[in-house]
């Protein structure tokens, strides 16, 4: 039988759409069956398990999947002996301590004595024996954050991304304890075979994310300009300059990082820069 890669993504949540998004990007073609346990792809040699998200790190650790995509909050509470085989740039989230709005907090000693309701007691446990803080932890499975109106606790440990729920619920954050995003686990003795497969799947996701990161950038420079925008945005090699009919100008291509993109923009313009395309890049091989 030809060896096939078994990757474990989340059945149902915030990480499942995004997870089969990136599969899709990568050129891998399979059928979303309705009962959606398994799905077989037809032009890769790859296996999707649908899972609960806190099941991927053992079903990773144990072999039944070899791979898997699950947020590194999960990967590190879980303790589990998996490899972080890389970074998916999505999902980004942070856990923190949150404590009620109006209670006083002056730093980790005003926890001292306190009981925090969590999901995450590894993480949590972590951080108040680092900080020297001794404090009761009270572990729940679901709607953390409702625990210190309740009476339950008197702050919470949970994942926060816009901080809405957390003000929903008259809290505040307190203490960052663990920045996490979507991270693509590995078994640790993956066969040579598998591991082969692994490779071809992680030049197509590197390949994938890379272009997600970047921009296709065109526009009209004058002449005089080309040098100094050259250096702003090198782009792979160099930038593509092609004059265009109008004397005295060109037209130049490039690509740019997403996260100095404004910044760049701005000084482009600066430099006399004018119709400025920026296009969506949907892969980038170096
Ligand atoms: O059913 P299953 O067990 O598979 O899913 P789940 O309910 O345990 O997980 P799910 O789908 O909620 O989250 C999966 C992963 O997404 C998490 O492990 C994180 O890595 C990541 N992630 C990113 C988040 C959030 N953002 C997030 N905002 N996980 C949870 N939240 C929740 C948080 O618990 C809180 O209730 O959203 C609320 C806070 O959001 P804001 O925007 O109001 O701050
Ligand atoms: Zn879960």
């Amino acid at each position: 039988m030809e060896p096939v890669l078994r990757l474990g993504i989340q059945k149902e949540g915030r990480l499942s759409e995004r997870s089969l998004e990136f599969i899709e990007a990568c050129g891998i073609d399979y059928s979303r069956n309705k009962t959606r346990l398994k799905s077989t792809a037809s032009n890769f040699p790859l296996e999707i398990l649908y899972l609960r998200d806190d099941d991927i790190p053992k079903v990773v650790a144990d072999g039944v999947a070899d791979i898997g995509i699950v947020g590194e909050n999960v990967v590190v509470e879980k303790q589990e002996t998996v490899d972080i085989i890389e970074r998916m740039g999505f999902s980004r989230c942070r856990l923190s301590i949150a404590v009620p709005a109006n209670a006083p907090y002056l730093g980790p000693d005003s926890l001292n004595g306190k009981k925090i309701a969590t999901s995450y007691p590894n993480l949590l446990r972590e951080y108040l024996v680092g900080h020297g803080v001794l404090a009761e932890i009270h572990e729940i499975s679901g709607s953390v954050e409702i625990a210190p109106s309740i009476g339950l606790a008197d702050a919470i440990c949970d994942i926060v991304s816009s901080g809405s729920t957390l003000m929903g619920n008259g809290l505040r954050e307190a203490e960052v304890i663990f920045r996490s995003e979507a991270v693509l686990v590995g078994h640790r003795h993956l066969s040579p075979a598998k591991q082969e497969i692994l490779n071809r799947l992680l030049f197509r996701i590197k390949a994938v994310s890379k272009a997600e990161n970047h921009k296709y950038i065109v526009m009209n420079i004058p002449n005089e300009a080309i040098e100094e925008v050259t250096r702003l945005i090198p782009g792979m090699k160099s930038p593509t300059v092609t004059p265009l009919a109008e004397p005295g100008w060109s037209s130049l291509h490039s690509v740019l990082k997403e996260d100095t993109f404004w910044d760049v923009i701005e000084q482009l313009q600066a430099k006399g820069a004018q119709g400025i395309l920026v296009i969506p890049i949907e892969k980038m091989i170096l």
